[in-house]
């Protein structure tokens, strides 16, 4: 049987992960993000789709895209998480599971990150708990379909 699809979209500068800012971002590349996404996945019958742009346009079509072919999305929109409405509405639109992941804990940190505008589209947030957070955004959607399907 196929394994339901789950797109991981990552934002503007995650590409940088773990080449600058190694204090504050962690020492993990976004390979290294990649690569425990998918032994995850697997250990969860699940598939993986996990792409990074620093487009806006991009990502959001990306989002579109989700309403067609996942299962399940999980995002880090990254700064966009903070500015962009256009993104809040595409999300908005799917019907699937969402959980946004953030490597920091927005809410320690510079006052205009406290704010997330797509926070508001999605079932459940996880911050600052570095690499982690996709690892538990990808059970939380694994146990979020299960409960759908039962
Ligand atoms: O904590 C997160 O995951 C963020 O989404 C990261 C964004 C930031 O704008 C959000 O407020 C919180 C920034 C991504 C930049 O990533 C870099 C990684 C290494 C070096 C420089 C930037």
């Amino acid at each position: 049987m196929t394994r339901p699809l789950i797109a991981v979209l990552n934002g503007p500068n995650l590409n940088l992960l773990g080449t600058r800012e190694p204090a504050l971002y962690g020492a993990a590349t976004l390979g290294d993000v990649e690569a425990l996404c998918a032994e995850i996945a697997e250990a969860l019958d699940l598939a993986i789709d996990f792409r990074q742009t620093n487009s806006e346009g991009e990502l959001i079509s990306w989002v579109q895209e989700c309403r067609e072919r996942a299962a399940g999305v999980i995002i880090n929109p990254a700064g966009y998480g903070h500015t962009s409405i256009a993104l809040m509405d595409a999300l908005l639109t799917l019907e699937c599971p969402i959980i946004e992941v953030h490597l920091t804990n927005i809410h320690r940190r510079e006052p205009f990150r406290r704010h997330s505008f797509t926070s508001e589209a999605v079932q459940g947030m996880i911050c600052g708990l570095g690499v982690r957070g996709y690892a538990l955004a990808l059970q939380a959607i694994a146990e979020l379909l299960q409960e759908e399907a039962a």
